[in-house]
């Protein structure tokens, strides 16, 4: 049984996830809507992860006697500056996102939930992983020209970026 107070960060967490998913729908149709194939490819994967993270959290709530919450969420940006602008906004969301995930883990062992911190520590290598793979998109957009040629190039190699990081870690 889940107390009140492990409930609620758990519900937090989920409006967070399904945030994440919407900001990068929203980020992939801006790609899209602007001829960057490839990385509307990585964003519109990216969103259904984090669809499926928000789902884990729901299948959890629930299971463990309390009441998983479907929330409203805000609206995200229609519009980015350039694709540096999209992968820098995305990197710094993951960390605050870890962040978030710290607090609930803090708040398992403030509270001795040691049955929701054990399924938090899948989040926890999670973004790891999350954050390995935005550094590496901003390594390598920092390397290319922000020039057609250099984002042909980025847009062209991005899925493969996304399994380098993965194997990284
Ligand atoms: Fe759910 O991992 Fe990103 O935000």
């Amino acid at each position: 049984m889940l107390s009140k107070r492990v409930e609620e960060v758990l519900n937090s967490q989920v409006q967070i996830e399904a945030n994440s998913s919407q900001f990068y729908l929203a980020m992939a149709s801006w790609a899209e809507n602007n001829g960057y194939e490839g990385t509307s490819e990585f964003l519109y994967s990216h969103s259904d992860e984090e669809r499926s993270h928000m789902l884990k959290l729901v299948g959890f709530i629930n299971e463990r006697g309390g009441h998983a919450i479907i929330p409203a969420l805000p609206k995200p940006e229609e519009t980015y500056g350039s694709i540096k602008d999209v992968f820098k906004n995305l990197l710094e969301h993951e960390i605050n996102v870890t962040n978030k995930i710290n607090n609930v883990v803090h708040i398992c062992l403030e509270e001795k939930d040691y049955t929701t911190h054990n399924f938090m520590q899948w989040f926890v290598s999670e973004q790891i992983e999350e954050e390995a793979l935005a550094r590496t998109v901003m390594d390598r957009l920092n390397l290319v020209a922000e020039d057609a040629s250099g984002m042909y190039m980025f847009d062209r190699d991005i899925m493969g970026m996304r399994n380098t990081a993965s194997n990284k870690v």
